[in-house]
């Protein structure tokens, strides 16, 4: 096929929502973009582990401290999945993940902010991973395929963190003054740094038109970001707890929640290195990267044995 006919037909799968195999042929900035936004997602799920993994130790019961670690594991297992997603692209995982270390990459902003007490936990499961599964959801009909096939099991086990969040933040909730206090102190926090999470707004993202058009993304950050408010709102307010936005208000006539004004100068900073946690995180994926150099290379030379054995 020449060049057109190949460009032709990736359009007409396109239009006709027929998924996107790794072997098929595709645009190479479609291919960057892939990289790009699932190599960010992989980064996202690894440095995701950090702010939870603080709290392990002191997890106030066996119940809470079994079910952190195992939403941990799920992160870790979701970044695998995602880093396997991104080399059916033809990038190399060592490659990807060092621009992530080298600030050459992104992960969720999210993940700048620190954890300062145990509902914290809870709220990030809710909150955190509640606006994950928003995102996440509709990009189970993403239109690269490996992609989309990753984000179905991903959904289910966020599924279960949103849950286990929720039931942390409604047993604190229902607890003593202080740990209501506490609960509203994490939401506090929380609140706007999760509705940052969906992205710029529309009329500021650059990547999304076009990825709008290629189907990989099938809805925008701010119709996101809104199904996210119009979702947790509710929530919040079955725990009696507040919602920090004094603008926030029903709207009969849309069906939506209004909220006001992101403060999208901290949203940059965050996103340029400069959140309260960038060097932190980035310094323990740093550490763990270098002190764990031994493992890859054992690993790799156990490998290279059998394969000459084999031959
Ligand atoms: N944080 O043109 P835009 C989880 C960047 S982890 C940082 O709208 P796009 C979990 C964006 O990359 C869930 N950067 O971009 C894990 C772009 O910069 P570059 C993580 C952000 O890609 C552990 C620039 O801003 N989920 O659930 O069309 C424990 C302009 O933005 C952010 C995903 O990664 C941000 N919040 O749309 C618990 C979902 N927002 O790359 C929980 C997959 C924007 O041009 N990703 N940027 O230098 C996506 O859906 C899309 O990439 C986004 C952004 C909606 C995030």
């Amino acid at each position: 096929m020449t060049h057109e006919q190949q460009q032709a037909y990736f359009d007409a799968n396109i239009a006709a929502d027929t998924p996107i195999e790794a072997k098929d042929w595709m645009p190479d900035a479609y291919r960057q973009t892939l990289i790009r936004q699932i190599g960010q997602h992989a980064h996202s799920e690894v440095i995701g582990m950090l702010p939870e993994a603080n709290w392990l130790t002191r997890a106030p019961s066996l119940r809470r401290k079994a079910i952190l670690l195992a939403k941990i594991q799920d992160e870790a297992g979701h970044g695998l999945y995602l880093y396997s997603a991104a080399e059916t692209l033809g990038c190399s995982r060592p490659d990807i993940y060092e621009k992530m270390l080298d600030g050459k990459m992104k992960y969720s902003s999210i993940f700048n902010y620190p954890t300062l007490n145990w509902a914290d936990i809870g709220v990030i499961g809710w909150l955190v991973d509640g606006a994950a599964i928003v995102n996440q959801v509709a990009l189970c009909r993403t239109s690269y395929a490996p992609y989309a096939r990753a984000m179905v099991k991903i959904c289910k086990e966020e599924s279960f963190h949103q849950r286990q969040g929720y039931e942390a933040a409604m047993a604190m909730a229902n607890g003593s003054a202080e740990q209501r206090a506490m609960l509203q102190d994490s939401i506090n926090r929380f609140w706007w740094p999760a509705l940052m999470m969906f992205g710029p707004t529309d009329s500021d993202s650059p990547n999304s038109a076009q990825s709008m058009v290629w189907k990989i993304k099938r809805h925008s950050n701010d119709e996101l970001r809104q199904k996210f408010v119009d979702n947790t709102v509710p929530q919040l307010e079955a725990l009696n707890m507040t919602v920090p936005d004094p603008d926030l208000k029903w709207d009969e006539a849309s069906g939506h929640y209004r909220f006001g004004t992101i403060n999208w100068d901290e949203f940059y900073q965050v996103i340029k290195g400069h959140g309260l946690c960038n060097h932190e995180r980035v310094g323990a994926k740093r550490r763990a990267w270098e002190e764990g150099s031994w493992v890859r290379e054992a690993a790799m030379a156990h490998a290279e044995k059998h394969a000459v054995k084999a031959a």
